[in-house]
């Protein structure tokens, strides 16, 4: 059982759900290491091939909690609190999709970049509110922004902290899908059901070589495809696209 945070799984999607609403869901340092364990947790359950994270109550999430902390040391709080969540969601071979259902700000939004997917209500809005407290962009969000918007877009955002509407962040491309409220919950369902669908192990590698491929010359890339096509080769999830091709029906993957 978790306080700070909300975990179930329904049908083949975990959700997580970020539950401190009367603090706009504000990260603390129980909520750090609740995320990592929702995250291994969904990361071990082989039923679960999509991943929600999202904020109950009006917000995404606020970033960190700006009202109860004794740290002095930010430095120590990033190793040990924020550093171990991002990379448990990005080492997670499953898709993970931010419903941004409200205002991401600060490492609230990094959470949010860090996800392989987000998809944003129209009621959602992203600030980059680091540097309204003299602080700079954390929690991976001085890498995924440039790669989502480009160097100039992210200086833009990180230096001037101005708030971005769901609209504008489809527009500079760091969201999926800007929806309205209305439509929201399902698009986020419809969405998880559809990527718990697919071939779960080709999006693992995927998103495992997608990574790497930032750090890589071509060469080392080609390599990597080599690598991930041949496990994902010999997966059952490629027998059954290749007999559906050939049967002219529709694959019905299972993920292995
Ligand atoms: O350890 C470290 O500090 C290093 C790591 C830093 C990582 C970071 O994330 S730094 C950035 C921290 N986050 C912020 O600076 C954002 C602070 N919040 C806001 O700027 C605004 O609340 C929002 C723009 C997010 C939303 O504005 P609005 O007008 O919709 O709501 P509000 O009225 O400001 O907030 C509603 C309540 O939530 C309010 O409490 P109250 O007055 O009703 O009792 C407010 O104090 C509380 N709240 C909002 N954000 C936080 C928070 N409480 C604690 N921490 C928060 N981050």
């Amino acid at each position: 059982m978790f306080e700070t945070i909300a975990y179930e799984t329904r049908g083949k999607t975990a959700w997580i759900t970020l539950n401190r609403p009367d603090k706009l869901n504000a990260f603390t340092s129980l909520m750090h290491k609740e995320m990592v364990a929702a995250i291994k947790e969904a990361n071990k359950d082989s039923n679960v091939r999509a991943v929600v994270i999202t904020g109950a109550g009006r917000a995404f999430c606020s970033g960190q909690d700006l009202s109860g902390s004794t740290d002095t040391d930010y430095g120590e709080v990033l190793r040990k609190g924020y550093n171990p969540m991002v990379q448990a969601l990005v080492s997670m071979e499953k898709p993970v999709i931010a419903a941004v259902n409200g205002v991401a700000a600060g490492a609230g939004m990094s959470l949010a970049l860090a996800c392989d997917f987000r998809i944003a209500s129209e009621k959602a809005s992203f600030i980059e509110a680091f540097i309204h407290v003299g602080l700079v962009p954390d929690s991976g969000n001085l890498y995924f922004l440039p790669r989502l918007v480009g160097h100039a877009k992210a200086m833009e955002l990180a230096v001037l902290g101005e708030k971005i509407t769901a609209q504008q962040a489809k527009e500079f491309g760091l969201v999926t899908k800007a929806v309205t409220e209305e439509d929201f919950m399902l698009e986020v369902e419809t969405f998880a059901e559809k990527l718990a669908n697919m071939p779960t192990k080709a999006i693992g590698l995927i998103k495992r070589y997608l990574n790497k491929s930032w750090e890589s010359d071509l060469n080392e890339v080609l390599e990597y495809e080599a690598q991930a096509q041949k496990i994902a080769g010999e997966s059952e999830d490629h027998q059954e696209g290749l007999a559906a091709f050939l049967d002219k029906r529709k694959p019905a993957f299972t993920g292995k």
